[in-house]
């Protein structure tokens, strides 16, 4: 696989830490490199002891690799290794020890709920790329309030929480306002999503996520999964409202040239192969 990317941004998200540069050819654990001089940081945010977030490591020894208390530390990539009673980040170095923004020490499992239908004309009829030929799929996306990317609306898994409710609940959370809608309009949208999401989805990917807040101790990783409304009227009929994390919501058409968040234009793209969609 090619080296993470975004996990050795210079400036680590949300704060003034700029970290330690990591070339192409030092990226991987395997390679020794005595001068490796990681910067240390750990958000005030995750300091603070929120419900979300591990003690520091000392106080704190909960069994890694291994479900722990409803909380999945395993990884998509097999056992990690483990340094000084620290997870190492399976795809190597990043710059930065700690846990920088994340929650958790090792794995942080999140899901990404990827909501398609075909983008059409006034006619109703399916709008073709004229370069590629091949029909435009349009996706739920989120500008993300922490860093003013375009995103998929994903979020972190809940201790003991099943993959398939994270994504129903961060795609009503996130793209449709559910935590602030009035009660009675909140079961119409659980309601008409209910169906979608219950439909089985293609599971697009199941992995490493190369996300901006990663670090050699805490990484990112997600079940990304696509539900097509085929027909254009289950969830295309549903007013967007951003909510939670998410600015901004809106219907992008997918294609390689629009810029998102971590490696989420690589989900997209195996959507729109297994669609047979433009790209
Ligand atoms: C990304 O962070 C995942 O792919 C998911 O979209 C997101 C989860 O984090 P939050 O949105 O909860 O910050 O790595
Ligand atoms: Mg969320
Ligand atoms: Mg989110």
């Amino acid at each position: 696989a090619a080296p993470h990317v975004k996990s050795r941004c210079p400036q680590y998200p949300g704060s003034k830490i700029k970290r330690f540069l990591v070339p192409d050819d030092k990226v991987g654990w395997s390679q020794s490199w005595p001068q490796y001089n990681a910067v240390s940081h750990t958000d005030p945010s995750v300091e603070k002891k929120p419900v979300w977030a591990d003690p520091d490591i000392g106080s704190f020894s909960p069994k890694f690799n291994a479900v722990d208390d409803g909380v999945d530390r395993t990884s998509f990539d097999g056992s990690y290794k483990m340094e000084k009673g620290k997870p190492l980040n399976p795809h190597g170095r990043t710059g930065v020890t700690g846990r920088g923004l994340l929650g958790r020490w090792g794995p942080n499992h999140a899901a990404d709920p990827i909501v398609t239908r075909w983008k059409i004309d006034a006619k109703k009829a399916k709008i073709s790329h004229p370069v590629s030929k091949r029909p435009i799929l349009q996706f739920v996306a989120i500008k993300r309030n922490d860093c003013g990317e375009w995103a998929i609306p994903g979020g972190m898994v809940d201790p003991g929480e099943q993959v398939s409710l994270t994504l129903q609940r961060e795609f009503s959370e996130e793209a449709l306002n559910s935590l602030t809608v009035p009660a009675p309009e909140r079961a119409k949208i659980s309601e008409r999503i209910g169906k979608l999401f219950k439909s089985a989805g293609f599971q697009v990917y199941k992995g490493y996520v190369d996300d901006p807040r990663n670090t050699d101790n805490s990484w990112m990783e997600t079940v990304a999964v696509n539900f097509h409304d085929e027909s254009g009227n289950s969830v295309s009929e549903l007013p967007l409202q951003a909510g939670d994390d998410a600015g901004q919501v809106q219907w992008v058409d997918v294609d390689a040239s629009f810029p998102l968040y971590a490696n989420h234009s690589h989900f997209l793209e195996l959507v729109a192969k297994e669609r047979k969609a433009h790209w």
